[in-house]
């Protein structure tokens, strides 16, 4: 994980510091297009953070423009997940969507396809994410699977990397447990030196947190910890599988919200009128002995809309609390810019526009900080113009 943490700090360099920054839509300015998941990394080590949107990847020439870079045949679908999968300081890409590829970073500005990747049982996946669940210094890679509207329900995977850019099919879902996975997210809540993984499930479907002990299998412990989202009545469902209602989850963010050390949660949840479907969640980690998580979300008062899908996490305001950057799906709703005031109170900031770019904001943790593994899965946003 060292690789992905630097790359973090290089992401925050840039931040404003002023208190009321202005943001400003320079997309066409600086040649980036396209759409789909985003997710930043400087690939190529020049100190400028680069990016992958969708299928294609951007080099980000000294903060001026952004030129593309060819990525081999075959890699690039909906997004992708960055990672140093061999070990050698380079920066390698996997993507994922109805195909899956990794690309390997050759430190020159150029990517080779992997061949070492195994068959990978799933027919779309809206989420992927690095995570070293065997304990030994390599990352292995955890890929959600989602779904086929009413006929199927796909496994989530882990990925063993074995190392010289091979990897093994390690773990895979029950036939029971398959969920409709929208996001993954790891980040150590219990303080082991283990990062553990949240997976955002779609349509009602309770979410899951693996326990990451360095070893397989991992257990499942969201409902337990309380962040599997409010069980109510059993449903069944396509694929045979049947859980309790809870939230249609789409992206969700770690991150010490109220700066006393533990990692904190949010939940994304898109949420119909219907009170029984669970709003977003404001989930505040309680840390030792128990680390069960106690939901803040009424304290934090957030305003309801009913498109609400990914989160992002950052310090915009360098305040030393993080705030919280929430995109919408449907054209009416907005999505908004919500500052921390601490205390576990949020303010209203910024409401978006419409027909908006998903933006994907690093974490700042007090002395700490960040970096989500994955991008949130499903919105469109944008920070445009506002003061
Ligand atoms: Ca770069
Ligand atoms: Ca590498
Ligand atoms: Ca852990
Ligand atoms: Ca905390």
């Amino acid at each position: 994980m060292t690789r992905t943490i630097v790359v973090a700090f290089a992401i925050l360099l840039p931040l404003p510091s002023c208190s009321e920054p202005i943001f400003r839509d320079v997309t066409d300015a600086v040649g980036l297009s396209g759409g789909g998941h985003a997710v930043w990394a400087d690939f190529d080590g020049d100190g400028w953070v680069d990016v992958l949107i969708g299928d294609t990847l951007f080099r980000n020439i000294e903060g001026e423009r952004f030129e593309r870079v060819e990525l081999p045949e075959g890699v690039g679908a909906m997004g992708g997940t960055w990672g140093d999968a061999t070990g050698d300081g380079n920066l390698d890409v996997f993507t994922f969507g109805s195909s899956f590829a990794l690309a390997l970073n050759n430190g020159d500005g150029t990517f080779t396809r992997s061949d070492g990747l195994p068959e990978i049982p799933i027919s779309l996946s809206r989420g992927a994410c690095w995570v070293d669940v065997t304990a030994n210094g390599r990352l292995d890679l955890y890929i959600a699977g989602y779904e086929t509207w009413q006929e199927e329900v796909y496994l989530d995977v882990i990925l063993i990397n074995e190392g010289d850019g091979e990897f093994s099919l390690g773990w895979q879902s029950t036939p029971e447990g398959r969920r409709s996975a929208r996001g993954v997210t790891a980040a150590d809540f219990n303080d082991s030196g283990h990062a553990d993984i949240y997976v955002s499930n779609y349509r009602l479907q309770p979410n899951y947190l693996w326990l990451n002990d360095g070893s397989l299998p991992m257990e499942e412990i969201a409902a337990e910890h309380g962040v599997a989202g409010v069980a109510k009545s059993e449903i069944d469902y396509t694929g045979g599988i049947s859980y309790p209602v809870s939230g249609h989850t789409i992206g969700s963010a770690w991150g010490d919200l109220d700066n006393d050390g533990w990692i904190d949660l949010f939940v994304g949840n898109f949420s119909h009128p219907p009170a029984y479907q669970d709003r977003p969640q404001f989930l505040r980690n309680t840390g030792p002995p128990d680390w069960r998580f106690e939901d803040m979300s009424e304290r934090a008062g957030l305003h309801w809309q009913e498109s609400y899908a990914s989160p992002a996490l950052a310090d915009y305001n360098n305040s030393g609390y993080l705030d919280l950057y929430f995109t919408t799906v449907y054209s009416g709703d907005h999505s908004v810019l919500y500052r921390n005031e601490g205390g576990w109170a949020v303010h209203r900031r910024h409401r978006g526009k419409r027909d908006q770019r998903r933006q994907n904001l690093p974490g700042r943790l007090g002395r700490l900080q960040q970096q989500r593994s994955t991008r949130p899965a499903h919105g469109w946003s944008t920070l445009r113009e506002h003061a």
